[in-house]
């Protein structure tokens, strides 16, 4: 294994006070056999920022002094690496990535390494837009300011016609939920034409609204390749619709970028993070929750899907703090944070999602508070009277929570939740 000096300069530096322009890492690192914590540093270091594996004659000192990162704090197995801000590019977050996320992975001299959290400074927070509506603007659309949102998923998943899906969408709507989206795998099939989709389910999302009086949105996933998806958005304008849904992981940054610019204010972008669990479940490698969605934040998603904090179906170890640092302004530092001052980019809406059911609302709003947005899939179509006593059952139970009364007695009142209790109990599903 190359030894420290191999790696041509020292990385390590206890005494550096990262400048306030600095974007600093968090990593858990787990040295390999036989490399020492200080080698891994070094390593991770030089090859996340200048350098490579051993000295090279084409370095100059001028180049290590303005470009190279300082790890200025070790604890234990965590390391935090201050980067200058010269080492990135404005308003790319592929290039952040590709910097802090990237080769460092897959380096021998590291047997495991996770990516825990990011700080972004001023400089860096200003070269990105943001959401354009944020948690605000999305309860401004909705009318609803006093309660978590509603939604659900249609079901199945995938296989319903376009006219089937506009009338589950339907039945959600009436029963009393705010919005209804795409499955994160229902783009555009054969059975089920992106165009007729939108345009026969924002034709029955008007009829609810006529019928109920209220607002309701439909978040239609236009996840596709990025040209294709940018045309989709049109589409979905074209028919009066007003969100759009994207898997952010699977479609890419670079195409969230894109879109982003191109919906700009016009619609509320629903970010769903399928495929997350693939680097992010691991406690020791990989990339935290924490980082995806504070790089989706940066970008500009207005609401984000951040787990249910082990109250659903999910697996989920950092959920709480995914919720703070999309929502909140100030983060403080603690053992898994670093502090952020998210200035004027606006909170994103923590989407509670996965394994819901109206017996357990009480549980999820007393873990993650009022201001999420809750969707049921199962929770909702899987209630024995079927979708639209599914809804009425979940908007009661929040009516009830919102309240501060108990689901058993809002259940008195309530047969639709009555039955849904009867059917899912009030615990957590497996
Ligand atoms: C939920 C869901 C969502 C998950 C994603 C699903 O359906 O539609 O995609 O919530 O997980 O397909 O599982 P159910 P997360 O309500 O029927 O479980 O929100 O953790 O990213
Ligand atoms: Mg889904």
């Amino acid at each position: 294994m190359a030894n420290v000096k191999e790696t041509g300069y020292d990385y390590i530096n206890f005494s550096y006070a990262p400048d306030r322009n600095d974007i600093i890492a968090r990593y858990y690192l787990e040295p390999a056999k036989g490399v020492s914590m200080q080698e891994a540093i070094e390593h991770i270091s030089s090859e996340s920022s200048i350098g490579t594996w051993t000295t090279i004659s084409t370095m100059e000192p001028k180049i290590a002094k303005e470009l190279r990162p300082q790890a200025f704090r070790i604890h234990g197995n965590i390391v935090d690496i201050a980067y200058p801000i010269r080492l990135f590019e404005n308003g790319s977050i592929p290039q952040l990535l590709s910097a802090l996320a990237g080769n460092i992975f897959g380096m021998k001299a590291v047997n495991n390494l996770r990516l825990m959290d990011l700080h972004f400074p001023k400089k860096y927070l200003a070269s990105f837009k943001g959401p354009s509506f944020g948690i605000k603007g999305v309860r401004h659309l909705l009318k609803v300011y006093d309660r978590p949102l509603v939604g659900t998923i249609v079901k199945p998943k995938v296989g319903l016609n376009s006219l089937k899906h506009a009338k589950v969408a339907y039945e959600s709507w009436v029963g009393g939920l705010d919005l209804v989206k795409d499955d994160e795998n229902l783009t555009s099939m054969s059975f089920n034409k992106f165009n007729e989709r939108i345009e026969k389910t924002l034709t029955l999302r008007d009829r609810a609204e006529d019928e109920t009086g209220e607002r309701k949105m439909y978040m239609a996933n236009v996840t596709a390749e990025t040209l294709e998806m940018l045309k989709r958005s049109d589409i979905v304008n074209d028919f009066g619709g007003e969100y759009v849904m994207i898997d952010i992981l699977t479609a890419g940054f670079s195409a969230l970028q894109t879109l982003r610019d191109h919906v700009d204010a016009r619609q509320v972008i629903h970010a769903h993070r399928a495929m997350h669990a693939a680097f992010t479940r691991n406690p020791k490698h990989g990339m935290s929750m924490v980082s995806v969605a504070k790089v989706a934040r940066l970008i500009g998603v207005d609401q984000l899907h951040v787990g249910t904090a082990g109250v659903g179906k999910m697996h989920s170890d950092d959920d709480v703090f995914v919720k703070d640092v999309v929502a909140n302004r100030f983060i403080k530092e603690n053992d898994f944070l670093l502090d952020q001052d998210w200035l004027n980019i606006k909170p994103t809406f923590p989407v509670a999602s996965g394994g819901l059911h109206p017996g357990i609302v009480d549980k999820l709003v007393k873990v993650m508070g009022k201001d999420i947005i809750a969707q049921f899939g199962g929770g909702c179509h899987g209630h024995p009277d079927g979708t639209r006593a599914g809804a009425k059952a979940i908007r009661d139970a929040i009516d009830a929570v919102t309240d501060g009364k108990s689901l058993k007695s809002a259940a008195k009142h309530s047969p639709e939740l009555a039955k849904a209790i009867e059917k899912w109990g009030t615990r957590s599903p497996n």
